[in-house]
């Protein structure tokens, strides 16, 4: 079925191949779009034995012929932008056609700095872990009514007055709170007028390109970025990110009506992956954490930080069924789990002695809870060549069957290795 609009959102804690996943599907649509998080994802995609790391633009960038629109919802550090964009020139890659919404978000180097001393100044148990990419500080200033929109780097005065009000607080916060040197309004000021300058030919309106393309019947997927358990509202607060992952981001995130929406993907990979601080009831501590962090590959794409991996944890997954309203699963790296006998998924919590079947909001809670595991089947034979479902072990097919039938979500894709081919395509 030829979908108009599907919204591919990350189902676990973020990096479960949601690049590789927008690269498969976007060959069928027109459009591909950001709608919020910003330079801290880092979105894999491995196409012609190549690989590329998306951190703002959208995974379809190696399409020509087709728009990527950077959403209004997305915080956008221009000089990360600019570098994204001269790397596909100096792989020589032809690319899609980029929008850039006006009304997106600045990142600007303060929003940076304060990440990083925020991060400094809390104490172990209070640290997020975050990506240190500005932003969390971005998106204050955007709810708190003085950030600086795109559209602002391309008027010289009201920049100017807008940079003086913001630094004029910023160098308080530097200066009088963490000890450090102010910044120069000078310096800001020419740097952002810069970026102005080599961005204006991609600023325009995102949501007006999206909406009418939808109106002319083109195809278009929403790609978000981190994932549900790492939502501002939905996810293990406050061990979050500050935007919306979840699905309806993608509605206030690029200006489109719930209404428009036909279907919502949720990736997840076949056992669990956190980077950053936080609760993660199934992670792994011993050997094989260890190997499945060096069978995955499990290190951020942004930072290189190791990640945490763990077994699937089906009551976190059957959540993020819930508050996404997923249509389909397009499950990840099940590649990676073969010649792991027997493995082990989570299907409930013992919680202060109770056991329960839902993921819990208090972080605390969930940081106590114990994992009710089913054991499953494993299989050994080697995975990357299947390309259709029959092609898979019978225990891997179990496996799958499993996942769908307590999530209450089909499998509509199965990656079977990192490379654009290495897929399995059932809907
Ligand atoms: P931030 O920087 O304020 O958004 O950090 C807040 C939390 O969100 C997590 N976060 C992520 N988790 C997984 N992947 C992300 N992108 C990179 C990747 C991460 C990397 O693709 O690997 O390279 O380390 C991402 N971005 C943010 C973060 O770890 C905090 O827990
Ligand atoms: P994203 O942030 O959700 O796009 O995911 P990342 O790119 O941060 O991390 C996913 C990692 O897994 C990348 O290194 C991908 O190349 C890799 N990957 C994605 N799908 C598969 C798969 O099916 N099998 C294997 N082995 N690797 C995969
Ligand atoms: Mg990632």
């Amino acid at each position: 079925m030829k979908r108009k609009a599907e919204v591919i959102i990350g189902a676990q804690w973020g990096d479960e191949g949601k690049g590789r996943v927008v690269d498969a599907l976007a060959e069928r649509v027109d459009l591909v779009v950001r709608y919020q998080g910003g330079a801290n994802a880092g979105h894999t995609v491995i196409a012609g034995g190549e690989k590329h790391v998306f951190h703002l633009l959208p995974s379809g960038m190696l399409y020509p012929g087709k728009t990527c629109v950077i959403g209004g919802g997305v915080v956008v550090d221009p000089a990360q932008l600019l570098t994204e964009l001269r790397e596909l020139q100096e792989k020589g890659r032809d690319r899609a056609r980029l929008v850039v919404s006006r009304t997106s978000h600045v990142v600007m180097p303060y929003h940076k700095i304060l990440d990083t001393l925020g991060e400094r100044e809390r104490s172990s148990c209070q640290k997020i872990g975050t990506t240190h990419r500005g932003i969390g500080p971005c998106y204050v200033d955007k709810f708190n009514r003085v950030g600086i929109r795109m559209e602002d780097l391309l008027f010289p005065q009201t920049l100017r007055e807008k940079l003086a009000f913001n630094l004029e607080m910023k160098n308080l916060l530097l200066t009088r709170i963490y000890g450090e040197k102010p910044l120069a309004l000078d310096e800001l000021y020419n740097q952002a007028l810069a970026w102005g300058g080599e961005l204006a030919p991609f600023l325009g309106d995102g949501a007006l390109e999206v909406n009418r393309a939808l109106d002319e019947g083109r195809g278009v997927l929403f790609e978000g970025a981190q994932g549900t358990l790492l939502d501002v509202d939905f996810g293990t607060y406050p061990y979050v990110t500050s935007s919306s992952p979840t699905a309806g981001g993608a509605c206030t995130g690029v200006g489109v009506g719930p209404t428009r929406i036909d279907r919502v993907l949720g990736v997840a990979k076949a056992y669990c992956t956190r980077v950053g601080e936080g609760p993660f009831p199934t992670e792994l501590l011993d050997d094989l954490g260890q190997q499945l962090r060096d069978r995955g590959g499990e290190y951020g794409a942004t930072t290189g930080r190791p990640r945490r991996c763990g077994w699937l944890d089906l009551v976190a997954l059957r959540y993020a069924v819930m508050v996404n309203g997923l249509g389909g699963l397009a499950v990840t790296k099940l590649d990676v789990l073969t010649g792991i006998d027997p493995l082990k998924v989570a299907v409930g919590y013992r919680i202060d002695g109770q056991e329960v079947q839902h993921f819990p909001s208090d972080p605390q809670l969930l940081q106590n809870a114990e994992p009710v595991y089913r054991e499953l089947k494993g299989w050994t034979e080697p995975l990357e060549e299947c390309r259709r479902p029959e092609d898979l072990p019978r225990a891997a097919r179990d496996y799958l069957k499993f996942m769908e039938e307590f999530c209450g979500a089909p499998a509509v894709l199965v990656g079977v290795g990192p490379a654009r081919e290495a897929t399995i395509l059932q809907g």
